[in-house]
């Protein structure tokens, strides 16, 4: 019924590998996003159910908003309880890797993943996945991991182990990669995906709701003070920037993660072809960069040119090492140099 995206010999050697664990220990990247912890977790929960031990270990803290999902209270944080997770490293005997390409995005864990003498498997959505691994389902069009782990579920034969718990990490995963099913979901198989979710039992409505309406008071105000006192929109370019300073973060207790997806907001505004979010560190002498286009416009570019970073096409970051007021500059240079492409549209 789906596309097939994974060979039958590599489901093959997974199924081989899964009914042979004892021990497993699960990875994904730093600052787990919600791909990240639902396909660990989903994983996690359809090899216990076939009796194996399993632990899911990360670099560091994930978000709250991901805290409802089963079984995230037992994840390990490498940063944390880093003897208790050497342990349960050396002691497995199936190493799967998720929602990451290269073993630098793990940081420390990498010298981990290497010395282990463990069968490993990478599940990945990323492009140019690393060759560490034994068996390697690398598929940048998939939207996101979970998308991924539910066709390698179905190629093995195991959707009838998919347990209402794991449909719900499944979709979370989903969820969150494509904004809500808003970008990069036009693939009808998703759809179908969903529907077995759904078939499974999950609450989609629920699920959306605790994975997207969670602001605090403070990050909500926040929001509103960059779109009402911080905007600069470039009338005639249909380009907006902001900086948010430092001080102007403290005023409203920033937390990490609370200017998350504000630099999508002015994409609302008609005509909207580039948008982009200037924020100063709290601590350091460096400003976080992010852009996002929509179309044929690329963020991708301007990030690389201007702001020392990358990323995907219509959605990119970077940093300039400096003042938030040196950073303005350049943001301003950015979007001029992009008059006549800006312009046309
Ligand atoms: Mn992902």
């Amino acid at each position: 019924m789906l596309k097939r995206k994974i060979n039958p010999q590599d489901a093959t050697k997974i199924k081989k590998y899964f009914d042979e664990c004892k021990n497993v220990v699960v990875f994904t990247h730093t600052s787990p996003d919600g791909d990240a912890i639902g396909s660990s977790l989903a994983l996690k929960e359809y090899l216990q159910r076939k009796g194996k031990n399993v632990s899911v270990i990360v670099p560091n803290v994930f978000p709250d908003f991901l805290k409802w999902m089963n079984e995230s209270d037992k994840i390990v944080l490498y940063d944390r309880q880093r003897a208790f997770a050497n342990n349960l490293i050396n002691m497995a005997d199936l190493v799967c890797c998720l929602d990451f390409n290269m073993l630098s995005r793990i940081d420390e864990l990498e010298a981990c993943v290497r010395r282990s003498a463990a069968r490993k498997i990478l599940i990945d959505h990323h492009l140019g996945p690393d060759h560490f691994a034994d068996i390697i389902i690398s598929c940048p069009e998939c939207s996101s991991t979970c998308e991924l782990l539910f066709r390698v579920f179905e190629a093995i034969g195991g959707l009838s182990n998919l347990s209402l718990h794991g449909a719900e990490d499944l979709y979370a995963g989903m969820c969150t990669d494509t904004g809500g099913f808003t970008y990069n979901s036009n693939d009808p198989d998703i759809f179908m995906i969903i529907a077995e979710l759904l078939r499974k039992g999950i609450d989609k409505d629920i699920i959306y709701r605790r994975l997207f309406n969670t602001y605090t008071l403070d990050r909500y105000r926040l929001m509103g003070y960059i779109l009402h006192e911080k905007l600069v929109q470039i009338q005639d370019l249909h380009a907006s920037y902001f900086c948010v300073s430092r001080e102007e973060l403290k005023r409203f207790n920033f937390l990490k993660g609370d200017m998350e997806g504000v630099v999508n907001m002015p994409l609302a505004i008609r005509g909207q072809k580039l948008s982009i979010s200037l924020r100063e560190d709290t601590e350091k002498p460096v400003v976080w960069i992010s852009v996002r286009s929509y179309d044929d416009f690329s963020a991708r570019e301007l990030a690389e040119r201007f702001f020392n970073g990358g990323g995907h096409f219509n959605a990119a970051g970077g940093h300039i090492d400096g003042t938030i007021e040196e950073a303005e500059e350049v943001c301003k240079k950015a979007i001029e140099a992009y008059r006549e492409q800006l312009m046309d549209k």
